[in-house]
């Protein structure tokens, strides 16, 4: 009786172990930051741990950085000052600065279900189509 229930102790943590626990999945989004574009691979996530693996693709020697906002407005529309996104008016989840072309670094988030944008906000880059909308799924 004693070795039949240690068996069903491990048999129950090993299901455990096994068996991804709702909202903790650990998901991995690969972006490329082109000269007009941020294109992500996949295009939405489940909520939780999500690290964004940035990728500067710029043809020529361009910095880029990627900017992760909390907001239901239409990434195409954003408040613009001087060239660059308002940020201000945004909570900002984490950002990715200074990136140079050819190279790749990661941003590890927590994030709850809902709409996201993510935006390159160099001087200029947002208005040429750096911009992306992002959903975070249950
Ligand atoms: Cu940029």
């Amino acid at each position: 009786m004693i070795d039949r229930n240690h068996t069903a102790f491990v048999l129950a943590v090993v299901a455990l172990g096994v068996a991804p626990l709702g909202g903790l999945a650990d998901e991995t989004i690969h972006v490329k930051l082109t000269d007009n574009a941020i294109q992500l691979d996949p295009g939405t996530a489940n909520a939780g741990h999500v690290t964004f693996e940035v990728n500067n693709a710029a043809s020529g020697n361009t910095e880029h950085e990627f900017v992760v906002l909390r907001t239901d407005m239409d990434d195409a529309h954003l408040p613009v000052h001087k060239d660059q996104v308002t940020e201000s008016r945004f909570k900002k989840m984490g950002e990715v600065e200074d990136l140079a072309q050819g190279s790749t670094r990661r941003l590890s988030l927590k994030l709850a279900p809902g709409r996201y944008v993510l935006i390159c906000n160099r001087p200029g880059h947002y208005e040429m189509g750096m911009h992306t909308s992002f959903v975070v799924a249950r």
